[in-house]
């Protein structure tokens, strides 16, 4: 574990206090923590330097949609190697919502979870 010691102005210390608080960290350093990981993943991203990832998609669908539901998990199964898991939540009498946990090459797991958000019916898709 290192250590090191930044300087803030009153302002920007005083929002970040009140960041950390909305997010219910218990302190400071393991918000500095998150913030990092979150900018070194995202440049990982975007240089390419990242090749796989775990991904979460989620979605909502009606099941009355035609063949909707038999198209989505033919999707998951012709893409088994990257569909680890799937969770199905019955809504209400139309709404279904769907949560798939992904794993595998970045550009395959996108191009999957761009399949499904695609497919007619599909609603509030997000990866
Ligand atoms: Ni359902």
């Amino acid at each position: 574990m290192q250590r090191f010691t930044i300087s803030l102005d009153d302002q920007l210390a005083a929002q970040f206090d009140d960041w950390i608080a909305q997010r219910g960290y218990g302190n400071r350093s393991e918000a500095v923590r998150d913030l990092f990981r979150a900018e070194l993943d995202r440049t990982a991203q975007q240089t390419g330097s990242a090749t796989h990832c775990v991904a979460c998609l989620s979605y909502v669908f009606n099941h009355h949609e035609r063949d909707l539901a038999e198209r989505i998990i033919s999707l998951q199964h012709a893409h088994h190697d990257l569909t680890v898991s799937s969770m199905h939540a019955h809504l209400d009498h139309d709404y279904c919502l769907e949560t798939v946990i992904l794993k595998g090459e970045i550009t395959a797991v996108r191009q999957f979870a761009d399949a499904v958000c695609a497919e007619r019916g599909v609603h509030h898709g997000k990866i």
